[in-house]
């Protein structure tokens, strides 16, 4: 289907990068004008419109998954670059974020939603020094909906409020996010601190965020890694051999 968005066509100029460019256009032309506004307003911080758009596209029943991945974060992809490319700076990247949360305060009840019983407690934080939640918390949304019990420890977690967490919680599953090239050294490092304490073998752990690898997360001593918010509950299935 053609992208018939005229403010979306405008904010494809913005894409320098060719495969960027390729790789955002194909995403796009998979979804229909009402989830192209929705990315729209998403990029330009409107969250009254996120959030309205969001409403009427469950009411005309859209599946929720369909109105987070073909709008929120397709509209998400085009707000990072146009951040990295210094086009748009940390104010605008906020308000597009605070528009994604309306989007999604929508989707969490469905996405969260689950007859299921508790199949695992797991704990989730942002690692020290890294303030990013929306990966995060989608991972929770999905971690929830499967059945998990899940304690949201929030962002920028020091290492001992992960242990002190295992603990009280007596979880059997960490995750931990990072998003920036700076912070991810930290999952290790948290990683080491479980060992110092004596609760490495207690504990798995489960890592993501946009710039971790599953060599990364092999280097590091890691039990599992997922790319996106579906494999992090496939990986926490595994790691508690539920599959
Ligand atoms: C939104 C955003 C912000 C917001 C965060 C708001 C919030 N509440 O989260 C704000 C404005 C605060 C921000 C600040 C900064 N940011 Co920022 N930010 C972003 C942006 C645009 C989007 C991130 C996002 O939410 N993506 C959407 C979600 C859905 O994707 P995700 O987080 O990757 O999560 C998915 C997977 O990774 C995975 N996943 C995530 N966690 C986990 C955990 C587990 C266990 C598993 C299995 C899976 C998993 O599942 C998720 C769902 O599918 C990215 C660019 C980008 N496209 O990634 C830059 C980006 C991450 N930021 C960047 C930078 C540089 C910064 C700042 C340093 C800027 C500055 N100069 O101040 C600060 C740092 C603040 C800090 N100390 O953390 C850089 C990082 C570069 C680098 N190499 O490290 C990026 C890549 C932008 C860029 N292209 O330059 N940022």
């Amino acid at each position: 289907m053609p992208i018939t968005n005229k403010g979306l066509l405008e904010e494809l100029t913005h894409i320098s990068k060719q495969d960027e460019l390729q790789h955002i256009t194909k995403m796009l032309e998979k979804t229909d004008a009402l989830m192209q506004q929705v990315s729209y307003a998403l990029i330009c911080g409107d969250n009254e419109t996120v959030d309205r758009l969001t409403k009427q596209a469950l009411d005309e029943n859209y599946e929720a998954n369909t109105i987070l991945d073909d709008g929120l974060i397709a509209g998400m992809a085009i707000v990072g670059i146009k951040f990295r490319d210094n086009i748009i700076f940390v104010p605008e990247v906020l308000i597009s974020a605070r528009a994604m949360k309306a989007g999604m305060a929508h989707l969490e009840p469905i996405l969260s939603a689950s007859d299921i019983p508790p199949l695992g407690i797991v704990i989730m934080g942002t690692v020290k020094g890294d303030l990013h939640d929306i990966g995060k918390n989608l991972c929770i949304m999905m971690l929830r909906g499967a059945g998990f019990v899940v304690h949201d420890l929030g962002v920028d977690t020091k290492p001992e409020e992960f242990i002190e967490a295992i603990e009280e919680q007596e979880a059997s599953l960490i995750g931990m996010s990072a998003l920036l090239t700076t912070t991810m050294p930290n999952m290790g490092r948290t990683i080491e601190a479980f060992e110092e304490a004596g609760i490495r073998d207690a504990v798995k752990v489960m890592v993501g965020g946009a710039p971790v690898t599953q060599d990364f997360a092999d280097e590091m001593g890691a039990d599992g890694y997922g790319k996106d918010a579906i494999d992090c509950v496939d990986i926490a299935k595994e790691l508690l051999n539920l599959k």
